[in-house]
């Protein structure tokens, strides 16, 4: 057997779950991924990214230098291949983006520059990258990938309970008697999770409730599968917690002492039946009461949520439909029980935690809390802007309307990501400045006039933090491709080019020798963090915030004594329909998602081994409906929204339910974005990329 060079542990650079991996390198090159037994959050176990996943690092494509755009200036700007750029020095390359984004502000003022940062990237990365966007381009524009992904449930958590992150840890999961799942494709999103639940259930007996429209793999050994019509959740959990009141399976005790709204809540309830829900979600009304019965008499319970109930635009009203249940029940606040939403991108908790938001520092310290800001503005050495920022979406709306004249984008890929992508790129196109952070040249690059080129996870050392609010370590495992740089490192050399382009006198500091340095400075002014440093995470592997102070212990599950904003609140809701339902021109729904495989805007995932396994992109239509439109296995088809059209391979099968076809947005020259729709709900601005209406046709 091959044997390593060297042997290092790090977190896996892919999902939420935050899997530790050993990584054996041989010859500077990944050649070999395990899993230590011994180690939290996975315990031996990794999916298949894990495993042979991680090959994109020393991918021949890599950037290694900083490039600069040869017909820089030309408007309208357009997409251009590597051959569109010329190598730069690191100098020159720094130097031209100070001066452009230093001339935006001073032309337009601070709020014309629109930034992203990078759920990819680590903690350190993203706080200093908050700190040079808000403390030297004076601006709140600051947002990332989140607002695509958990914004809704972020909105909803927020109102019923004052926090947003997952309430409990993975490690709780073995002593559940009862999951519901909804909307989260586990086994295909959130592989390692998915075992431990899996085990739960065929080992320890746990009953786990799916709610989902697609026949997923959990579906296989779920104890009731409600599949409802997409879009139709808040009937089907508004139905539950009339069968929850009406049965009187209610916890009262609990109701008394840590919510309230309570008797409003149940008044809305009354017409909610569950043969009114069956009317309008299609799930039959005495599923409905099974699914109210066995989660409400539960001993222990959870819920567990992904995409299907926040990417919508009622994503804000699904999540608060799944909090009253948890409230009505009692069923959060104890070992195991409680609301989950499970975080997508390895770092999305992190970067969002360090501050990538356009409303809060880090720690969720609200932007316009002026003590807070005081704070800030003393450590840092400089006046704060006091309004929060634009989102992602608004900050697209920003652009089209000039308000925004320059981005900055550090690891994401808006160009595949965003919806309706026809509308994105002409937006990105009017810009007048578009700088790009990346290990690879994207499809946002394209369109960039300077890319600076950055470390990959395996490059450098940094924290993430996962789904269920440990923090742990990545680790200096290769050398660094040609000239790239960590992100951190390249962000305190523009700040301190932009600070003396804008005759500061004195810089907000950011001269750090080792990103531990960069940690230290945000537990300082991050009381959850406080007990959080490398020396400790070398000892324990990691650490679940909120960890006030180095003797204390990390806090697993959330809500023991009390909610953040005090009493847990009900929320009446109404049910309303999807945006943009099918009709006879465009007669399907279109629900887009993930693949096993594969990995967003798949810059990753396919320059990895990855790719031969899934190789083109797919739609998955019902046997039932092929057979209408004589669509055969592996046929392929056009498939045409108002916004655009794609060419695709079919794959018939039921999983996808009549009427309804599913595609992943995983692959560019097909982009399932192209048909998407940016209709978006109103609180959490979160675009809807589960229902939108399409057509299909044999080519
Ligand atoms: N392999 C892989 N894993 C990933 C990612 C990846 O790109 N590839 N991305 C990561 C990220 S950032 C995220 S956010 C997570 C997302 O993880 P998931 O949320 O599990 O991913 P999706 O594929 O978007 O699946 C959403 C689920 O919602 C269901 N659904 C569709 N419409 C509705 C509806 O109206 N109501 C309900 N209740 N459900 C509905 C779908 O059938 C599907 O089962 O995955 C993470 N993990
Ligand atoms: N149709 C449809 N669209 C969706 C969704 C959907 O379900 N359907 N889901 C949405 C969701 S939940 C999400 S989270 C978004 C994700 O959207 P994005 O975040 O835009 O997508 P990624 O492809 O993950 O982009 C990550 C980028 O980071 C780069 N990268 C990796 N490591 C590093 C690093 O260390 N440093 C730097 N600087 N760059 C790095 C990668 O090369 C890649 O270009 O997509 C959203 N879009
Ligand atoms: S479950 Fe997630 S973190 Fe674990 S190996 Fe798979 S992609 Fe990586
Ligand atoms: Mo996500």
């Amino acid at each position: 057997m091959l044997q390593p060079d060297r042997i290092i542990r790090s977190t896996c650079p892919y999902c939420g779950v935050g899997c530790q991996v050993d990584l054996q390198i041989k010859d500077d090159h990944i050649f070999r991924v395990e899993a230590p037994f011994d180690a939290a959050p996975n315990f031996g176990r990794l999916c298949a990214k894990g495993r042979f996943g991680m090959d994109y690092t020393t991918h021949p494509s890599r950037l290694r230098q900083p490039l600069i755009r040869k017909d820089i200036g030309e408007k309208p700007r357009k997409p251009v291949g590597i051959e569109g750029f010329r190598p730069a020095t690191w100098d020159e390359a720094l130097d031209l983006a100070a001066e452009k984004l230093t001339g935006i502000i001073q032309a337009h003022g601070s709020d014309a520059v629109g930034t992203f940062c990078s759920a990819k990237a680590t903690n350190e990365d993203n706080y200093l990258f908050q700190k040079f966007v808000r403390g030297v381009l004076g601006t709140n524009n600051v947002d990332h990938c989140a607002r695509l992904c958990h914004a809704a449930s972020v909105a909803g958590l927020s109102i019923a309970l004052g926090s947003s992150a997952m309430s409990n840890s993975i490690a709780e999961m073995k002593d559940l008697d009862v999951f519901i799942v909804t909307g989260s494709n586990t086994s295909e999103t959130h592989p390692v999770i998915s075992t431990f639940l899996r085990q739960a259930v065929v080992q320890g007996g746990a009953k786990l409730i799916v709610i989902d429209p697609r026949g997923i793999e959990m579906t296989e050994f779920a104890h009731l599968w409600l599949r409802q019509k997409p879009g139709t959740d808040v009937a089907v959990f508004q139905a539950m917690a009339h069968v929850i009141v009406e049965e009187n399976l209610y916890e009262k005790l609990f109701i008394e002492e840590r919510t309230e709204g309570f008797e409003t809540y149940i008044e809305t309830l009354r017409d909610y039946t569950p043969e009114w829900a069956e009317t309008i979600s299609g799930v039959p009304a005495d599923l409905i009461r099974q699914a109210a019965r066995t989660y409400a008499e539960a001993e222990t319970a959870a819920i567990y949520w992904g995409m299907g109930i926040s990417q919508s635009v009622h994503g804000t009203d699904n999540t608060l439909s799944l909090a009253n249940l948890a409230l009505l029940t009692g069923h959060i606040g104890r070992p195991g029980t409680g609301l989950n939403p499970l975080r997508g991108q390895n770092n999305v908790q992190g970067c969002s935690d360090s501050g990538g938001l356009p409303d809060v520092y880090p720690g969720y310290q609200a932007v316009d809390d002026p003590e807070v800001r005081a704070k800030f503005e003393k450590d840092w050495g400089v006046a704060l802007n006091p309004e929060a920022g634009l989102t992602t979406m608004e900050m697209v709306d920003a652009a089209e309307s000039g308000a925004i004249r320059g981005y900055y984008v550090m690891g994401e890929n808006p160009m595949m990501s965003e919806p309706d992508l026809r509308h994105a790129r002409h937006v990105v196109e009017q810009l007048d400045f578009v700088l790009m952070q990346d290990i690879f040249l994207n499809e946002t690059g394209e369109y960039a006039d300077i890319i600076l080129p950055a470390a990959s996870f395996a490059e450098k050392d940094g924290t993430f933090t996962n789904s269920d609010r440990r923090v742990q370590r990545i680790r200096t495992a290769l050398p660094i491709p040609g000239e790239a740089r960590p992100d951190w490192e390249i962000i305190a050399e523009l700040a301190q080019r932009v600070e003396t382009r804008l005759g500061r006198e004195r810089s907000a500091g950011f001269t750090f020798e080792h990103p531990s340095e960069i940690w230290d400075e945000m537990a300082r002014l991050t009381p959850p963090f406080q007990g959080i440093g490398y020396t400790r995470l070398a000892r324990e592997g990691g650490v679940h915030w909120p960890c006030p102070s180095p003797d204390h212990p990390g806090t697993p599950y959330l809500f023991a004594d009390t909610f953040p904003r005090g009493k847990g609140q009900f929320t009446p809701l109404q049910f309303r329909a999807s945006e943009e339902l099918p009709d006879a021109q465009y007669p399907f729904i279109l629900s887009t998602g993930r693949v096993l495989y594969h990995w967003h805007g798949g810059t990753m995932t396919r320059r990895s081994q990855l790719d031969h396994i899934y190789p083109e992109a797919t739609v998955e239509i019902h046997p039932e409906d092929a057979r209408t439109l004589g669509v055969r296995e592996h046929a392929r088809v056009r498939v045409r929204s108002r916004r655009g059209q794609i060419e695709v391979k079919a794959l018939v099968s039921e999983r996808s339910p009549q009427g309804t076809v599913f595609i992943p947005f995983h692959f560019a020259e097909a982009a399932a974005n192209e048909l998407t729709n940016d209709v978006r709900d109103p609180y959490a601005k979160i675009p809807d990329y589960k229902v939108s209406a399409v057509t299909i046709e044999v080519i």
